[in-house]
């Protein structure tokens, strides 16, 4: 029987299907939410894969709207408040994430933040009756991505599609919006070609370490696949912004490292460069792009081609089932089970 994250993983193209129903039906709150975030800069928080979540759609939204947002870890909010909403506060629209709405930095930070900014601050969740959906006034929820399993995988890639949806709506960008609705269709079709090669990764061989590399929302990806093979399979990992990966980290290549390259449209050309150099070097590796051309097809020992179609802004959450499932079976090759993974709980409740 399949475990719980499997399932959850491979659940995903119907679940974003779901949550794109959810959205056009949260007309009103949205509105809402537009009208008071008009010119305000959006500051994104959360923990752990919610705080990657930010990282990633901070980048998102400020590319798709053209205004400025950020992202930090919630626990920043509460030692350093004054450096995460700087003056009043007033020029920032918080946005907080969690699946759970029940994390303790999370709920504190809300509540930190309406301290000072009063009652604007917007929440992300799966979970409509959280501590934090409910202290927060504008309420975005997609119940059909909350999950059983302590690994957060569907959650993460519906509430980006969630915040892609909310940029695509503030820009006004039509042709935005009717990108993400192709995505459930993308994403089964993915899942189905590349389910069997990444199973194959594994077998007969392991990796000591694995390194992910993006640039730009591709940054926030990339630490969000390091979690999940560190959470899953007890794997040593690491996240860079790819060209940062020359500055040292590059010195510990060696042919039981897997390096997985998240490459976008954008940087693309010096992603490459990058992949040659350090295949030359020795590393195995997974390279996942739009289309592979002759260079990135040589240098990749494992090549996902997405063939979407869609803008780096638009397919982002494409890229994210192949690396979870990299998770999970590096972990069943390791004899390990990740619907238990060792010392995670769902939620992180602090004294
Ligand atoms: C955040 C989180 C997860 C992590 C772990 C504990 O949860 O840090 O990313 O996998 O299970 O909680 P949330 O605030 O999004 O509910």
């Amino acid at each position: 029987m399949a475990g719980i994250t499997l399932e959850e993983i491979l659940s995903q193209p119907g679940v974003w299907q779901k949550a794109l129903a959810t959205l056009s039906d949260d007309h009103e709150v949205l509105q809402q939410y537009l009208h008071q975030s008009a010119n305000l800069e959006t500051v994104f928080i959360g923990c752990g894969t919610s705080y990657y979540l930010a990282l990633s759609a901070a980048r998102l939204y400020s590319l798709v709207t053209g205004q400025r947002s950020r992202a930090s870890a919630a626990s920043e909010v509460l030692f350093f408040p004054e450096t995460i909403m700087p003056g009043n506060g007033h020029s920032c629209m918080p946005v907080m994430i969690s699946r759970s709405g029940a994390t303790t930095e999370i709920v504190r930070a809300t509540e930190e933040i309406k301290s000072r900014v009063g009652d604007i601050v917007t929440g992300v969740s799966c979970r409509p009756e959280s501590e934090m959906i409910r202290s927060c006034r504008f309420r975005f929820v997609i119940p059909a991505a909350d999950e059983k399993s302590v690994v957060m995988t569907r959650s993460f890639t519906s509430m980006l599609l969630l915040i892609q949806y909310l940029a695509a709506v503030k820009s006004g960008n039509k042709g935005f919006e009717e990108a993400l609705l192709r995505l459930p269709e993308l994403g089964a079709n993915i899942i189905d070609k590349y389910h069997g090669l990444i199973k194959m990764i594994f077998e007969g061989r392991g990796f000591t370490t694995f390194v992910y590399l993006g640039q730009g929302p591709y940054y926030g990806l990339a630490c969000e696949a390091m979690l999940k093979i560190k959470e899953m399979s007890l794997s040593f990992s690491e996240a860079y912004h790819s060209l940062e990966f020359r500055h040292g980290p590059m010195s510990m290549v060696n042919e039981n490292m897997l390096l997985i390259f998240l490459i976008s449209e954008r940087a693309r050309m010096k992603e490459t460069i990058l992949l040659e150099e350090m295949k030359a070097l020795g590393a195995q590796t997974l390279v996942l792009c739009e289309t592979a051309d002759p260079a990135i097809r040589a240098a990749s020992d494992y090549l996902i081609e997405l063939r979407s179609g869609l803008s780096d802004e638009a397919r982002m959450i494409l890229y994210m089932p192949a690396v979870q499932l990299l998770g999970y079976y590096n972990s069943i090759a390791k004899g390990l089970d990740p619907d238990n993974p060792k010392n995670l709980t769902q939620v992180v409740i602090l004294n």
